[in-house]
């Protein structure tokens, strides 16, 4: 339609030479890496709540952005403007998907049923304006941590009525997000988590979280949903102890429950770096459990300490990850910008300047994590690191077939080991400038 973005031309790829703004400089969407295009990579989304409804406020001022769309906010003529204009926008992007929590669609009514009339006519539109287009639900999810009935958590509510509530929302969000083709279904544990141990049953509360998830898979699977539900790890904010820090958290978790086949992680950048962790870390977590599903794309802020969700720009990072996510063999999910512009930059053309730069940096990452494979330099190392256990006592370890006594008669007749190889840090650090800068 160009209603919205009229001055905003369509974004294509002009290579780093060009100095257009609305142009991208390394997301070349038919470009092969490793065998697969650049697109089938990166199967990019927007996230509904920050790029059509986050204004900029914050706790000390109103909102800079005007994200009315012509219409009143609060209505679902609002709702649908939204919609116009996300399909507009992520058209002229060229993005194929996108995520959504219930409310981030409609505005809540008193009544869960009339919520759930609203999601109906939304999702019918939304449906409509699928048609003709390729774009998708990457994954959908419930907000089950913004109203204040979910002041104690949702499944981890001390309120069994509010916790039919959580119930209904997860029932309904699944169903819209089966409706819109969804690949995935978040569980993001906003207020599951406790700020006091001496008035928390933490035992009592997990156990409940677990079985509102068990509820919400055999429900999924009965209407039909084959995609992965995820955990997305976060370790506080809003509460101080989140039951899902980490990824090697919510996986024991999972485990524990008896989730683990339904689920995998949606790992996002900036929550990583709050666990103390590094993105790469809780990738690669992920990745050897077998549970690495999808990304949400953002960076943090070193020198703040909460969720800045800021759209990522360190190539340096993005490479990292993208290392990971090809080591893995790829996502099952997606790279869902859950990013924001910052408050002073609150014009149309910016929400296109932040996913332009969000997409480029991860396109860059993802050429530079494929010449690092390919250069082989780090792979060879690290097979050299351990090539210790590919003969005699080494093999016999990783064979299972010695025991503590042979180590030990091994260790004794040598009297004293040589000290292991040299990390190489510094050498290899130098190698991933070296393949970033050529
Ligand atoms: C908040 C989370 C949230 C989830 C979806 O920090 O990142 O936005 O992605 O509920
Ligand atoms: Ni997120
Ligand atoms: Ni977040």
């Amino acid at each position: 339609m160009g209603e919205f973005f009229s001055a905003i031309p369509e974004i294509k790829y002009e290579g780093k030479n060009s100095t257009n703004p609305f142009a991208f400089k390394y997301y070349d969407k038919d470009r092969k890496i490793m065998g697969k295009t650049m697109e089938e990579h990166l199967p990019f989304a927007m996230a509904w709540w920050h790029n059509l409804g986050a204004n900029g406020v914050d706790m000390f001022g109103q909102g800079t952005a005007d994200k009315s769309f012509g219409q009143a906010p609060g209505t679902m003529e609002h709702a649908k403007a939204k919609v116009d204009a996300g399909f507009e926008f992520m058209k002229k992007l060229g993005i194929k998907y996108f995520c959504f929590h219930d409310i981030d669609l409609v505005p809540e009514a008193d009544d869960i049923n009339e919520t759930n009339r609203r999601l109906d006519e939304i999702s019918d539109y939304i449906l409509e304006k699928m048609k003709g287009t390729d774009i998708k639900c990457l994954w959908g999810t419930a907000n089950m941590f913004g109203n204040p009935r979910y002041m104690n958590g949702a499944g981890s509510t001390n309120s069994a009525d509010v916790y039919c509530f959580a119930a209904a929302q997860v029932k309904k969000a699944l169903d819209i997000t089966v409706k819109l083709g969804g690949r995935g279904y978040v569980f993001w544990g906003g207020r599951e988590g406790y700020e006091f141990l001496l008035n928390t049953d933490m035992k009592f509360e997990q156990e409940n979280i677990a079985n509102l998830m068990h509820m919400a898979v055999d429900y999924g699977r009965s209407i039909g949903f084959k995609g992965d539900f995820y955990i997305e790890p976060k370790p506080k904010e809003p509460m101080k102890h989140q039951y899902d820090f980490d990824a090697a958290t919510a996986i024991g978790f999972l485990r524990q429950y008896g989730l683990d086949k339904d689920f995998k992680m949606n790992i996002e950048a900036n929550h990583a770096t709050l666990a103390q962790h590094t993105f790469e870390h809780e990738l690669r977590v992920s990745a050897i459990n077998g549970m690495l599903g999808s990304i949400d794309a953002n960076q943090g802020d070193p020198l703040l300490g909460w969720d800045t969700d800021e759209f990522p720009c360190n190539v340096y990072d993005a490479t990292l990850a993208m290392y990971e996510v090809l080591k893995s063999g790829g996502l099952t999910g997606g790279f869902n910008f859950d990013s924001k512009n910052r408050r002073p930059s609150y014009t149309y053309e910016d929400m296109f300047h932040a996913f332009i730069l969000g997409m480029d940096t991860f396109a860059l990452g993802l050429i530079k994590a494929a010449e690092l494979i390919e250069d082989g330099r780090i792979d060879n190392f690290v097979k050299e690191k351990y090539s210790s256990f590919q003969e005699g006592i080494g093999k016999k370890i990783r064979d299972k077939s010695t025991t503590l006594q042979e180590c030990s008669d091994y260790a004794l007749k040598m009297k004293k080991p040589e000290l292991p190889g040299s990390g190489r840090q510094e050498y290899l650090e130098a190698v991933l400038n070296n393949v970033l800068f050529k």
